[in-house]
């Protein structure tokens, strides 16, 4: 925009995300594009939480958690480039302010809430008076599985097939589970050496087993859009661990090699499946880094807290 106007605070929460058809490729870098369509399903309350004001000293200032971040830093760095593609020919300073409550033991990724709010905050501050279908294409610009916490529930990230990518964006599904429940399994608190973003890369240059990653990704999504309208747990569970370990399939065929797994991430998945053998419905899904996300039902909530006894508990439909 080149006319822009700006109001005196904008402020937002964004919840963070756990996929269940995960995104793992990009067609273009620069836009964050996806080479497929991803499905996740939103963590209620845990997120991030931004306000956007002016800065009162002539500079940008990024703050985190209620610490000044360096402006050389990598994330201030990311933070205020997203801020100027919004800011148009103003040139005032601007104050932003995140608060993150995602467990940090929990090893999530913010990035994915903190772009979400950034941008629903910077639509206010701005006036730039978006649709949730705009904001949703503008949040993917700072981080590709920010474009869907700008919904919340079971949320789908379309890829699109435009260039410019504005119809690269996600839509809500409408369809609550309030049974549904999602279990954060601390592994290890230990920064990740490969980002996401590198480690895609990675994988679409070296492995040959990536050729195979969007087909699956394409049935998966059906499968999950067969269990969400039926509620089938057992199709949701199988489907999101299977896709899971596919996308780790890839990375793992990539050169260098990319395993996010610790010993105790494979302990985990181990107690998972002798759970599972016991009669327990519980399944997994992991991310770009050693820890694992447990799905179940709440009936099995007390079960699971036996056998996991730190593990977080998340009740994504209930309010
Ligand atoms: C996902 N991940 O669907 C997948 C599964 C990680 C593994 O979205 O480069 O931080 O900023 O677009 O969004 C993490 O990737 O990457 C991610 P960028 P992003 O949740």
């Amino acid at each position: 925009p080149a006319t822009v106007v700006a109001g005196e605070r904008g402020e937002a929460f964004a919840p963070s995300n756990i996929a269940l058809c995960k995104y793992w490729g990009k067609r273009d870098r620069e836009l964050n594009l996806p080479i497929n369509a991803s499905l996740s399903v939103s963590l209620a309350h845990l997120g991030s939480h931004t306000i956007v004001t002016e800065s009162d000293t002539g500079a940008d200032r990024v703050v985190l958690n209620g610490i000044e971040q360096s402006t050389d830093s990598k994330f201030a760095r990311k933070v205020v480039e997203f801020v100027s593609l919004f800011r148009g020919d103003l040139q005032q300073p601007v104050l932003v302010s995140t608060e993150n409550n995602i467990p940090t033991a929990a090893g999530l990724a913010s990035s994915a809430s903190g772009f979400a709010a950034l941008m629903l905050a910077l639509n206010q501050f701005y006036n730039l008076n978006l649709t949730d279908i705009e904001l949703s294409a503008c949040a993917r610009m700072g981080s590709g599985s920010a474009s869907r916490s700008i919904f919340t529930g079971f949320v789908e990230w379309q890829m699109g097939h435009r260039d410019d990518g504005m119809d690269s964006h996600a839509i809500v599904l409408d369809k609550p589970w309030p049974d549904l429940r999602i279990g954060l399994v601390k592994v290890t608190t230990a920064e990740k050496k490969v980002d996401s973003r590198a480690g895609m890369q990675r994988t679409v240059e070296s492995a040959h087993l990536y050729q195979s990653w969007p087909l699956q990704a394409a049935a998966d999504l059906e499968k999950l859009h067969l269990a969400i309208g039926q509620q089938d747990f057992m199709l949701l569970g199988e489907t999101a661990e299977q896709n899971a370990l596919s996308m780790h399939a890839t990375m793992i065929a990539s050169w260098p090699p990319l395993l996010y797994w610790q010993p105790e991430s494979v302990a985990a998945m181990h107690k998972v499946w002798d759970l599972r053998a016991q009669g327990l419905q519980v399944y997994f899904t992991m991310d770009a880094g050693p820890n694992i996300k447990l799905l179940f039902q709440q009936q099995d909530e007390a079960a699971l807290l036996e056998a996991f006894p730190e593990l977080e508990v998340v009740a994504p439909f209930s309010s």
